[in-house]
């Protein structure tokens, strides 16, 4: 039975993604380290600190930690004078109208994202109260694929794993939301997130019936 679902932020709610993208190809700049979008697939959902040490992976860089810490401020510095914008028509397409429908329907909502600044979008988009539960960045130890995210989120609800369906676009997002024993939906193409049980574009795609129509036939 359903009870709640469970939603990533960035890349699900909101296009936050290309100001990630952004911030870290300048930083990548810097470094003389070419950074490709190909490349930005395998940093969605992940958190800052392991987003970082791919990309001085790929440029073959080691740094100590204190100049890690330094870049990781810098980044963190233009990614929120990119987000500082944002406001409620930022929102991707459906994500108002599924979370209202949910929230009637008394499925309780969560929020399960790698960001630290969670809270801060949430209020720039108006959507901060409709959650039951947030878990973020600042709550869990281990970044995806490990589904601690969605694990504790699940717990603050009150729900069993197989009773919550988690939304992610991120190919870590959607790993951990399996590895957790979650009915997973990908937003994004059916090419790059194959693990999820079914894919759609938006959540413009979806209703409560439609989901419960798909969980039904898996
Ligand atoms: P921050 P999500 C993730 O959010 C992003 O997808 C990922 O690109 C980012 O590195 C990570 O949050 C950490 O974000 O630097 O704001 O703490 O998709 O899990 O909602
Ligand atoms: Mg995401």
């Amino acid at each position: 039975m359903l009870k709640a679902c469970i939603f990533d932020m960035d890349g699900v709610l909101v296009d936050t993604a290309k100001h990630h993208f952004r911030a870290w190809h300048r930083m990548a700049a810097t470094l003389s380290i070419p950074f490709t979008e190909e490349q930005n697939e395998e940093l969605k959902g992940v958190s800052r600190v392991d987003s970082l040490e791919k990309i001085l992976s790929w440029g073959n860089l080691v740094l100590d930690n204190h100049k890690k810490h330094e870049l990781m401020e810098i980044k963190n510095k233009w990614y929120l004078e990119y987000v500082n914008e944002i406001k409620s028509s930022d929102m991707l397409p459906g994500t108002q109208r599924f979370l209202s429908e949910l929230k009637v329907a008394h499925i309780k909502l969560g929020l399960g994202s790698s960001s630290k600044n969670s809270m801060l979008i949430l209020d720039k988009l108006g959507l901060r109260d409709l959650f039951d539960s947030i878990v973020d960045g600042n709550k869990i130890h281990f970044s995806k694929p490990h589904p601690e995210v969605f694990l504790k989120a699940a717990q603050e609800l009150n729900v069993h794993p197989s009773e919550a369906v988690v939304f992610e676009d991120a190919v870590s997002g959607v790993d951990a939301a399996k590895a957790g024993g979650f009915y997973c939906v990908g937003i994004g193409r059916k090419e790059v997130l194959a693990n999820a049980d079914f894919v759609i574009g938006s959540l413009n795609e979806i209703n409560l019936e439609k989901l419960k129509v798909e969980i039904t036939s898996s």
